[in-house]
C-alpha cells in the first residue's frame, strides 16, 4: 500500500469514526450546554436547526488578499450572494498585501469594535491572528476561517476547500507524467507564513519522499512570491537561471502559477519547463491555450465563499458551535458535517485542461 492510500485511509476513518460516536452518544442523557443543538447530522437535515437564520446581522470578509486577486473576488461574490439573500449585510475589508499580518489584525480589531456578528477570515498566518480573533470570540461575534486556517482555538469553524490529500497528490502525478517520472522540480509558493500552501507543501514533499515512483524526481527548492505578481514573476526567472535543469514547477498558490506561465509563455522554456499548479481558470486560460500549461487545477472559490457564508450565519443565528458532528444544510440543498476541530471540507478540486476549461467562469 503506498502512502497515498495510507493517509487516504486514515482521513475517511476521522470522518467515520466520531460520526459514529455521536450517532451512538446522542440516545445518552446530555448535561452539555451546547446540546440544544443537533449533533446528528440526519437530524440537522430532516429539519432542524432549532432556530431560524437571524435577519438583519452583519457578516464580515477579510480575504488573506483584497484587490487584484481573482481568487477571493470570487469568494467574496459568493459571500455577498449568500448573505445578502439572507437578508443580512455583507462587508469585506482586508490589505493589497499577503504578507501584511498587521494589517489584518487591526482590520479584525476594528471589526471588533464596531460589533459586526460574524468574522470570515483567511488568514495569512497561523498563530498571528489569535489574539485579535479570540477577543472577538469574546465579545460574542463568531469567527469562521476559510482557505487559510488559524489554530482551531483561534476561531469557531474552518471551510476548508479540499482535502489537502486529495487535493496534493494529482498535483504531483500529473507533473511526475509530464516530466517522465525523472528530474528537478521547484515549488513557487505564496507567503512563508501562509497555513493552506505550507500544508499542501508538507503533503507533496511526503508524496515525493515515500512513493517509489518519485524516486528519481528531485525537490531542489521552494521559494516564496508572497501571492505577489511581480515578485513571482521575478522568481520564476531565477529559479530557471539557478537551476538550469529544472524540469517543472510546482506553484499552489493562484498568483504564483499565473505569475510563472506569464514568464514562461514568453521565454524559450515555454513548454518544455513544465508548469501545475493552483489557479483560476480565467486567470490560466490563455496559457493553456497557447500550450504553457497542461492543466492545473482548483475548487470553484465562489462556493468556497457561499459555504463560509452559511456557516457564519449559522454559527451567529446559533445553529451551530462549531462543534465536531454538527451539521449544516445550506439553502441549495447541500449537506456538510463538522469534522475533528471543527472543519469543514467543500469538496474535492477539479483539474483543468484545454478539453474543460470553458466550462468554467470564474
Ligand atoms: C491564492 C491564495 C489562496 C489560495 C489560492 C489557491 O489566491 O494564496 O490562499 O488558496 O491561491
Amino acid at each position: 500500500m503506498n502512502n497515498f492510500m495510507t493517509r487516504r485511509t486514515v482521513s475517511a476513518l476521522a470522518v467515520i469514526i466520531p460520526l459514529t460516536l455521536l450517532t451512538a452518544a446522542c440516545g445518552s442523557e446530555n448535561k452539555d450546554p451546547e446540546s440544544a443543538v443537533p449533533t446528528n447530522p440526519t437530524t440537522a437535515k430532516r429539519g432542524y436547526p432549532l432556530d431560524p437564520i437571524k435577519k438583519g446581522m452583519t457578516i464580515a470578509f477579510v480575504p488573506k488578499q483584497l484587490g487584484g486577486n481573482l481568487y477571493f473576488s470570487a469568494a467574496s461574490q459568493g459571500g455577498r450572494e449568500v448573505v445578502e439573500k439572507l437578508g443580512s449585510t455583507f462587508k469585506e475589508v482586508g490589505t493589497p498585501d499577503s504578507t501584511d499580518t498587521a494589517g489584518q489584525v487591526k482590520y479584525i480589531n476594528q471589526l471588533t469594535d464596531e460589533g459586526v456578528d460574524a468574522i470570515v477570515v483567511s488568514a495569512q498566518d497561523p498563530d498571528a491572528l489569535c489574539g485579535a480573533l479570540k477577543h472577538a470570540m469574546d465579545k460574542g461575534i463568531r469567527v469562521v476561517t476559510y482557505d487559510a486556517d488559524t489554530r482551531p482555538e483561534c476561531r469557531n469553524a474552518f471551510v476548508s476547500p479540499a482535502d489537502p490529500d486529495k487535493l496534493t497528490f494529482p498535483l504531483v502525478q500529473s507533473l511526475a507524467e509530464q516530466i517522465d517520472y525523472k528530474g528537478e522540480i521547484a515549488i513557487l509558493s505564496a507567503s512563508k507564513s501562509a497555513t493552506n500552501q505550507n500544508n499542501w507543501i508538507k503533503y507533496m514533499k511526503e508524496d515525493l519522499d515515500t512513493d517509489s515512483r518519485y524516486t528519481d524526481i528531485k525537490l531542489v527548492t521552494v521559494a516564496y512570491g508572497d501571492d505577489n505578481t511581480d515578485k513571482s514573476y521575478r522568481l520564476t526567472g531565477s529559479l530557471l537561471k539557478t537551476y538550469p535543469n529544472l524540469k517543472a514547477i510546482i506553484a499552489p498558490t493562484s498568483v504564483g502559477i499565473n505569475a510563472a506561465a506569464q514568464y514562461l509563455s514568453q521565454s524559450p522554456f515555454k513548454g518544455k519547463v513544465k508548469l501545475t499548479g493552483l489557479g483560476t481558470p480565467n486567470g490560466m486560460r490563455e496559457y493553456v491555450k497557447d500550450g504553457t500549461v497542461e492543466s492545473f487545477r482548483l475548487w470553484d472559490p465562489t462556493e468556497l465563499g457561499k459555504l463560509a457564508a452559511w456557516t457564519a450565519e449559522s454559527l451567529a443565528s446559533g445553529q451551530i458551535t462549531g462543534r465536531e458532528g454538527q451539521g449544516l444544510s445550506t439553502m441549495d440543498g447541500h449537506f456538510y458535517a463538522l469534522g475533528i476541530n471543527g472543519v469543514i471540507n467543500l469538496g474535492d478540486s477539479t483539474a483543468f485542461t484545454i478539453k474543460n476549461i470553458d466550462k468554467y467562469n470564474f
